[in-house]
């Protein structure tokens, strides 16, 4: 008798808990925009979150997965967040800076020396702190990816020296940390939306690009840039976010299974990229790029005469924040 009472009580609890879930997820549909094309490294991390945010919720939240830049360049969906009308993106931290200048901590050149301390320093307490600032402008971070260490393409001339930057345009993502940066170099900078840059690679509007090899391969830009070369200038993250119009409308339940699917995703993507990455080299030589490495002397003059720009960094995202960093990331280098 006893056992059975035990049973039954069980049963009673199970089933108060399943009622308990249905009423906690709502039949939403999550428009999840990105920039990249569908067969790349950001949109396979998107339909793994997708798939798990399905899973978790017994299907009751759908999530559509939009890539290329069909709903808008980053900043276009950061706007549609802000104001409600798309309920999640990924993308550069560095186009966030307009938004969030503590952001540009990360476009400090030459910041990470390896992924270890990338994901040290942005998973770790002033990673967070900088993804909080998001909030007050009206979009949650839920985790950072890696878009990775991003090195130079053109159709000038392989960069071999500090000097052969001198007269490329180039083209860099729409934050005066890039356009600095590369002013300072030498090159002629030109800021444009990512989803411009194949058609403006393609009609020679400029010369050259900076991304890691996996957004190089997945979208083609073999086919319209000549000369790679391994600089790893600066290591770039992405950030998932979210609407936070419609993050408040959420029950507690559905905003733990985002972050949860949100931290496999960030775990998945990271170790795809890496994978992709590590074989990309040898697949962009074979698509006919010729290939150097930028010497670690010439790296070294590039750093000195981006001092100024470091100091400027600095200073719009607060001495604080970026003392926060440069320790955290000597704390990530001693181990
Ligand atoms: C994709 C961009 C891209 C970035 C860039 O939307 O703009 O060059 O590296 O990944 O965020």
């Amino acid at each position: 008798m006893r056992i059975k009472f035990a049973i039954t009580g069980l049963a009673a609890m199970l089933l108060a808990a399943g009622a308990v879930q249905a009423q906690d997820f709502k039949p939403r549909l999550v428009r999840f925009g990105y920039g990249l094309v569908e067969d790349s490294n950001q949109g396979r991390a998107v339909r793994m979150f997708a798939k798990e945010v399905e899973k978790a919720t017994g299907g009751k939240m759908k999530v559509r997965a939009i890539g290329n830049a069909s709903l808008g360049s980053d900043t276009q969906m950061q706007q549609a967040l802000i104001g409600g009308a798309q309920e999640m993106m990924v993308g550069s931290t560095a186009t966030l800076v307009g938004l969030a200048p503590e952001m540009a901590v990360w476009d400090t050149p030459f910041l990470f020396a390896n992924t270890k301390e990338a994901d040290a320093v942005l998973d770790g307490p002033v990673g967070e702190k900088v993804k909080a600032t998001l909030e007050p402008k009206g979009m949650v971070g839920l985790v950072y990816w890696e878009n990775g260490f991003r090195n130079l393409t053109n159709n000038k001339r392989p960069i071999a020296k500090l000097e052969d930057l001198q007269d490329v345009k180039l083209r860099v993502m729409q934050n005066n940390v890039f356009l600095d940066s590369f002013k300072a170099l030498g090159a002629n900078a030109v800021p444009l939306p990512f989803s411009e840059l194949f058609t403006a690679l393609e009609t020679k509007a400029v010369d050259g690009q900076e991304n890691p090899f996996n957004t190089v391969l997945s979208s083609k830009f073999y086919e319209v840039q000549k000369y790679l070369t391994v600089s790893n200038h600066v290591y770039s993250p992405w950030i998932v976010t979210v609407s936070k119009k419609w993050w408040d409308t959420l029950s507690p339940a559905e905003k733990k299974v985002l972050q949860d699917a949100a931290i496999k995703s960030r775990e998945f993507e990271r170790k795809d990229t890496r994978e992709e990455a590590a074989k990309a080299l040898a697949e962009i030589k074979t698509k006919g790029m010729q290939v150097n490495e930028l010497p670690s002397a010439e790296a070294g003059r590039m750093r000195d005469k981006l001092a100024a720009v470091n100091a400027g960094i600095a200073k719009s995202v607060g001495q604080g924040t970026w003392d926060s960093v440069q320790a955290a990331v000597k704390q990530a280098r001693a181990k």
